[in-house]
């Protein structure tokens, strides 16, 4: 058979009888992700909402045991950057939240998580960027280390407060129901993870009533719900099946 048509098969991917035969496309797509990762809590959340089912696999950040670890050469294979997510879907991996968010809106259009309206939607990538570039980085587990252990926590408490006041502004004045408007978005998939970042290092929210606002409501949805640290398959039993860190 010419190479021409063996590639044209497998384009079509036909099988003798005419049924669909499963490719690398058909398989469900692979999350690599740590149950507490904010990140991948992000694609949790985007992955829930557009109804795509998918398999976890459970990347630790801090174990070098554990069966797949992220300072592994393993690891660095599926992400060079050796952060978590990635994600293996349509035969292919993607790596970073945001960029994986951006490929299940144009290949996935079920539920859309960006608004049509050109303002809308930089507002959008406005507040994804915001927590995206600006808050969560600070607090990364590795800058943490560095940062070490005596100063780390005021330092994780420091950065989020003081960039949470920015983005109560820009909220209380884009939001309606959700960050942007009333509808979902990509900001909504990262400002609950945030959310659920503060209170683990104990930020005093009260400043910050329209966050914890757009968190109360958006953390209702079942996508959210489903896709929560504390509901994943790698979560400590001590705190599995808890919905939320008190308040
Ligand atoms: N921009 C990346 C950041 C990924 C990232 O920082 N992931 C965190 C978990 S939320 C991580 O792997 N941290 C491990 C470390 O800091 O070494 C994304 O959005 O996916």
């Amino acid at each position: 058979m010419s190479a021409l048509r063996k590639s044209t098969i497998s384009l079509l991917n036909l099988a003798g009888n005419g049924t669909r035969r499963l490719s690398s496309s058909d398989a469900k797509p692979v999350l690599y992700s740590y149950y507490a990762s904010s990140c991948a809590w992000r694609v949790r959340i985007a992955l829930g909402l557009k109804g795509i089912p998918y398999e976890i696999k459970a990347t630790h950040l801090f174990e070098p045991n554990a069966p797949l670890y992220s300072n592994s050469s393993e690891y660095q294979e599926i992400n060079p950057t050796q952060l978590v997510p990635a994600l293996k879907i349509d035969g292919q991996i993607l790596c970073d939240s945001v960029a994986i968010m951006h490929y299940l809106e144009q290949t996935k259009p079920q539920q859309p998580l960006l608004p049509q309206d050109p303002f809308k939607r930089a507002k959008v990538l406005q507040i994804v960027q915001i927590i995206c570039s600006g808050i969560q980085p600070l607090q990364n587990a590795s800058v943490l280390d560095r940062v070490g252990k005596k100063n780390s926590l005021e330092w994780a408490q420091y950065w989020i407060s003081s960039r949470f006041a920015g983005l109560e502004k820009v909220l209380s004045a884009s939001s309606g129901k959700f960050c942007v408007g009333d509808e979902i978005s990509m900001a909504d998939c990262c400002l609950v993870p945030q959310v659920f970042n503060a209170r683990r290092f104990r930020v005093n929210l009260n400043p910050f009533p329209t966050i914890v606002k757009l968190d109360d409501s958006f953390g209702t949805q079942s996508a959210v719900r489903a896709s929560h640290p504390y509901n994943q398959p790698d979560c400590p039993p001590e705190l599995a099946n808890k919905q939320k860190i008190s308040k």
